[in-house]
């Protein structure tokens, strides 16, 4: 992928980046995105059969195991390319990463995340009281696809514990939300990489940078709904794009 010298020069003169980050960022380290390939999240499920509360009331055993398959995932993956590259791009310059992902994979590359705005795999709460919970040590061992585990009780009133993650239909945690808008404030300039952009309110973050006029760059291998309002489209899995871009501002020859 050759990275346009319009592009990095806008990167040389940014003052602050903003990456908004989604499933495809994660998707080079194995984690499974959620919507666009048949072996994504939803293949087997619908999303409202286990991303709501209502899914949770119903069957809570097939949500928590679902979770905990994602979770065993998650904690034997490793960050990739792209994370490393987002990270590598904070030595020289104030970077702020928000992120969609419920993994911890941008921290594990040396990221400060500024806001996890759909939660995070590993910090269950009480579905009844909403007090905070702690996985027990160690790597779950789930069947592929996850398996029917019953949630573990709530040590103060006795209620399931749930995923620390956003469902449909639930508020996005304030705090992150609010950091979010920071960044959004503070940045010229803001990659979007490996979102779908067709979850709301998340969605929005990219189009009102666009509007503030923020410089717009979007990272993904298919074509998404912010394709139109993004200023530069580099088409292609996200590692190998932030790889070059990091390599391409290394190379005086390409200015
Ligand atoms: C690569 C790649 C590679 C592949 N490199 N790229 C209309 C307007 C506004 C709102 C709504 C509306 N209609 C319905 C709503 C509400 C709803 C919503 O947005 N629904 C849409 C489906 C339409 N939103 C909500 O309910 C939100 N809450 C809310 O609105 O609350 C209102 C409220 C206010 C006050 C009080 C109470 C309520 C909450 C949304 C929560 C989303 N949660 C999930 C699940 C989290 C838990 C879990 O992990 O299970 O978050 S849904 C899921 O989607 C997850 C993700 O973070 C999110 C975004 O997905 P993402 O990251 O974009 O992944 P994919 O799979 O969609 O796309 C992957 C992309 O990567 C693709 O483009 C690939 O091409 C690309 N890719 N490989 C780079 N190698
Ligand atoms: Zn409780």
């Amino acid at each position: 992928m050759k990275i346009s010298a319009e592009l990095l020069a806008r990167l040389d003169g940014a003052r602050h980046v903003m990456f908004f980050t989604g499933a495809g960022v994660s998707a080079e380290s194995g984690i499974p995105t959620f919507r666009d390939t048949p072996g994504g999240l939803w293949a087997r499920f619908e999303a409202a059969e286990l991303a709501t509360a209502e899914a949770f009331r119903r069957d809570p055993a097939l949500v928590w195991g679902w979770y905990e398959w994602r979770r065993m995932k998650v904690l034997r993956a490793r960050p990739n390319p792209a994370h490393e590259a987002i990270a590598a791009l904070a030595a020289d310059r104030p970077v702020s990463v928000v992120t969609q992902n419920v993994d911890d994979l941008h921290e594990r590359s040396g990221s400060d995340v500024r806001a996890h705005l759909h939660g995070h795999l590993d910090r269950p709460r009480c579905f009844d009281c909403g007090t905070p919970a702690r996985h027990p040590p160690g790597v779950p061992a789930v069947a592929e696809g996850g398996a029917r585990i019953e949630p573990p009780a709530c040590r103060k009133c006795g209620g399931l514990l749930r995923p620390g993650v956003v469902w449909f239909g639930e508020a996005l945690p304030a705090a992150d939300w609010q950091a979010a808008m920071q960044a959004l404030d503070e940045a010229d300039l803001l990659f979007s990489v490996g979102t779908s952009s067709l979850v709301w309110p998340a969605a929005e973050i990219p189009l009102w940078a666009a509007r503030r006029g923020a410089c717009v760059v979007q990272v993904n291998p298919q074509p998404t709904a912010l394709d139109e309002v993004a200023d530069f489209n580099l088409q292609g899995p996200a590692g190998e794009v932030l790889r070059e871009l990091l390599a391409a501002r290394r190379r005086p020859s390409e200015r």
